[in-house]
C-alpha cells in the first residue's frame, strides 16, 4: 500500500515524466524500456558483510537482468577500538561500511531500503552510480516503520560509493556509518589499458571511516545512551575537521591480527577502497598496485605499477595486484599518523614460496666490522 508521502510523490515524478514525454521526443525513447525491463530475468542477491563480497561472474552472462538488493538500516552502538570507544553508529545492514554490491553494466539495480520502526530516524540512500534523484535519495526517504524500493539503470563501470543522505544531516549519517560501495563490472571483464581481460581470484572490500568521538573535560571519548544525545557534540567535533578516528571497515584493527585478509603468492586480489567523506591515500607495503583505477572507473584505463593512490573522498578506488612473495603485507593509508595512530591499517597475510631473485638478506645484522 502506498502511503501518502509515496502516492504524492509518484503524482510529482508522473507530471514530470508527462512534462518531458511532450517537449522531448528522444526521451520518449528512453523512457520506454520499463515495460521491456519487467521482462528481463530477475536475480535476488543476498549481501555479505565486508570486506567480503557476494558471489558474482566477472564476465557478464546472457544480458542485462534486474538485480534486486536489500539493505535494512540498523541503528546501534558500536565499539570502534580496541580500548572500547563506542559510537551511536548508523549502518546499513549492520557493518560498516556497508555490504558491496556487484552487478554488470547494463544492468538495473532494484534496491530496497527498509528502515525498522525501532530506529529513530528517517533514512534514504544516494547511490553515485545511479542517474536522476539525488541518487536515489529523492526517492527512498524512509522513516521508522517503513520501507522504500527504487530502481535505476547502472550505465557507467566502476566502484561507486552510496551513502545516506538525509536534508539537513547528510555528513552526520555518512560519517555515522551509511555508506558503501557499489561495483559496476565492465560485461565483458575487467581489462587493461590495451583491452587485454584481467581476472581476479578474490576481492576485498575496505571502506575506510573518519569518525569524530567528542571528548569529556578529561579527554576522555564520551558515552552517550542515543543518537539524539550524541548528535549536538559529535556535530562540533565534526565541524573541527579533525577526525578522532580513521580506521578500515568501521574499527581500528578490524582487519588485523586474527581477523587480517588471507592470499597465497600467485593469487590475484582486486582491492576496492571507498571513503564517503574524506580523501585518502592507500598503500601495500612490500607490494604495488599493479594496475590501479585510481578513480575507480573501468571505461578508463588504469595506471600501472602504483606505490601509492589516491582516492578522493566521496569515491571508491579500485586496485589490481598479484602476491609474488609470502608474508605479511600492511595495507595502510600512507598518511602514517592516520595508518598507525588513528586506526587504518590492515594486513593481509600471504602464503606461498619465498622468491630469492626479488628479495634476499645478503648479510644477517652482526656487529659493524671494525675494518
Ligand atoms: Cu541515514
Amino acid at each position: 500500500m502506498l502511503t501518502r508521502r509515496e502516492a504524492l510523490m509518484g503524482t510529482v515524478a508522473g507530471a514530470a515524466t508527462a512534462a518531458l514525454l511532450t517537449t522531448m521526443p528522444e526521451a520518449r525513447a528512453a523512457a520506454e524500456p520499463p515495460s521491456d525491463i519487467s521482462k528481463l530475468p530477475r536475480e535476488h542477491v543476498e549481501l555479505v558483510a565486508p570486506p567480503f563480497v557476494h558471489a558474482h561472474d566477472q564476465v557478464a552472462i546472457g544480458g542485462p537482468k534486474v538485480v534486486q538488493f536489500h539493505l535494512t538500516v540498523k541503528e546501534q552502538p558500536m565499539v570502534i577500538d580496541d580500548e572500547g570507544t563506542t559510537m551511536q553508529a548508523m549502518t546499513y545492514n549492520g557493518s560498516i561500511p556497508a555490504p558491496m554490491m556487484v552487478v554488470h553494466e547494463g544492468d538495473y539495480v532494484e534496491l530496497t531500503l527498509t528502515n525498522p520502526e525501532t530506529n529513530q530516524m528517517l533514512h534514504n540512500i544516494d547511490v553515485h552510480a545511479a542517474t536522476g534523484g539525488l541518487g536515489g535519495a529523492k526517492l527512498m526517504d524512509v522513516n521508522p516503520g517503513e520501507q522504500a524500493t527504487f530502481r535505476f539503470k547502472a550505465t557507467r563501470a566502476g566502484a561507486f560509493v552510496y551513502h545516506c543522505a538525509p536534508a539537513g544531516m547528510i555528513p552526520w549519517h555518512v560519517v555515522s556509518g551509511m555508506n558503501g560501495a557499489l561495483l559496476v563490472l565492465p560485461r565483458d571483464g575487467v581489462k587493461d589499458g590495451d583491452g587485454r581481460r584481467l581476472k581476479y581470484d578474490r576481492v576485498f572490500y575496505i571502506g575506510e571511516s573518519d569518525f569524530y568521538i567528542p571528548r569529556d573535560a578529561k579527554g576522555k571519548f564520551r558515552k552517550y545512551a542515543s543518537l539524539g544525545d550524541a548528535y549536538a557534540d559529535t556535530l562540533e567535533v565534526m565541524r573541527g575537521l579533525i577526525p578522532t578516528h580513521v580506521v578500515f571497515n568501521g574499527k581500528a584493527n578490524a582487519l588485523t591480527g586474527e581477523h587480517a585478509l588471507k592470499a597465497k603468492v600467485g593469487e590475484t586480489v582486486l582491492i576496492i577502497h571507498s571513503e564517503a567523506n574524506r580523501d585518502t591515500r592507500p598503500h601495500l607495503i612490500g607490494g604495488h598496485g599493479d594496475y590501479v583505477w585510481e578513480q575507480g572507473k573501468f571505461a578508463n584505463p588504469p595506471e600501472k605499477d602504483l606505490e601509492t593512490w589516491f582516492v578522493r573522498g566521496g569515491s571508491a578506488c579500485a586496485a589490481l595486484y598479484t602476491f609474488r612473495q609470502p608474508g605479511v603485507y600492511a595495507y595502510v593509508n600512507h598518511n602514517l599518523i592516520e595508518a598507525a595512530e588513528l586506526g587504518a591499517t590492515a594486513h593481509i597475510m600471504v602464503d606461498g614460496e619465498w622468491n630469492d631473485d626479488l628479495m634476499a638478506q645478503v648479510q644477517a645484522p652482526i656487529p659493524i666490522p671494525t675494518h
